[in-house]
């Protein structure tokens, strides 16, 4: 590993760079995840590389979902486990979820290794490995159809950080609640998801299980209000605002 210097004035940007370089390194992140957050970076940079107020929106409103639910599930990727292993962990904790490996990228190996180093980081239990339990789900057209019958494919609502596409919508029309975290406001699990972050994963996650934890002594009347409230094509689109506004700052 690199050793950033915390004088470089990218120096966190560098050090979440070097974290999915060391993923990588590991077994747990594809080069296409290398990719991935290459474009997570981009949009990143355009939005300012900060927590804009509707993703602040957004993140209460997925604490009330996800305190809510029944049966919430946190699905984990390569690259959501080489960046974020610990709130994964504390987020599960904080709001009583299962956790699922769950890869678009399909690799038995790269299952065990991700399943490892996310109990390593204080996970529990984690689902989504081997075949005993492993359903598929005729309507997602990728591996990620390959589902674990005590998670994801039993899940009210699914947490699915740094999506790829069809997955989304499948599991909509299974009834499921799906909630995404992508910094690109344009892509399709963004448009398709009850409640978007558009933030990045690093950012988002410590602030989601800070917000579980002070929602969590609300009545629940109160949280359905939260959540039933959030208009996520409202959001997007104050979202798109924003993005807009910076760019002709710019100019
Ligand atoms: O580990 P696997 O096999 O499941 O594969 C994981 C990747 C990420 C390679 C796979 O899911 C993939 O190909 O994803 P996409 O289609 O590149 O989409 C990933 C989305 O996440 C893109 O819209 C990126 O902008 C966004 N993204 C990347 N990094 C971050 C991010 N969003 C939030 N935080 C990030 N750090």
């Amino acid at each position: 590993m690199t050793k950033v210097s915390p004088l470089h004035p990218r120096a966190e940007s560098l050090r979440i760079r070097e974290r999915l370089v060391d993923g990588f390194n590991a077994g747990l992140v594809v080069p296409e995840g290398l990719a991935a957050h290459g474009r997570g970076e981009a949009f990143d940079y355009i939005l300012g590389e900060q927590t804009t107020k509707h993703a602040r929106r957004a993140i209460e409103a997925t604490a009330a979902m996800l305190l809510l639910a029944k049966h919430p599930v946190i699905s984990v990727n390569g690259n959501v486990a080489a960046l974020v292993p610990v709130d994964v962990a504390k987020l599960a904790k904080a709001i009583n979820a299962k956790i699922e490996v769950n890869l678009f990228h399909g690799s038995v190996k790269r299952e065990v290794a991700i399943a490892r180093w996310l109990r390593k980081h204080g996970a529990k239990e984690v689902l989504g490995t081997g075949k005993k339990f492993s359903i598929r789900i005729n309507e997602i057209h990728s591996n990620r159809r390959k589902v674990d019958r005590r998670g994801i494919a039993a899940a009210d609502v699914v947490l699915v950080p740094l999506e790829d596409g069809d997955r989304t919508e499948a599991l909509k029309k299974l009834g499921k609640r799906v909630i995404a975290i992508d910094l690109n406001p344009m892509s399709r699990t963004a448009q398709a998801a009850d409640i978007t972050i558009v933030d990045n994963i690093v950012r988002a996650m410590p602030l989601l299980i800070k917000t579980a934890g002070r929602l969590s002594y609300q009545p629940r009347a109160r949280l359905r209000k939260k959540a039933k409230n959030f208009d996520n094509r409202a959001n997007l689109r104050a979202t798109f605002r924003a993005v807009r506004e910076r760019l002709n700052l710019s100019k």
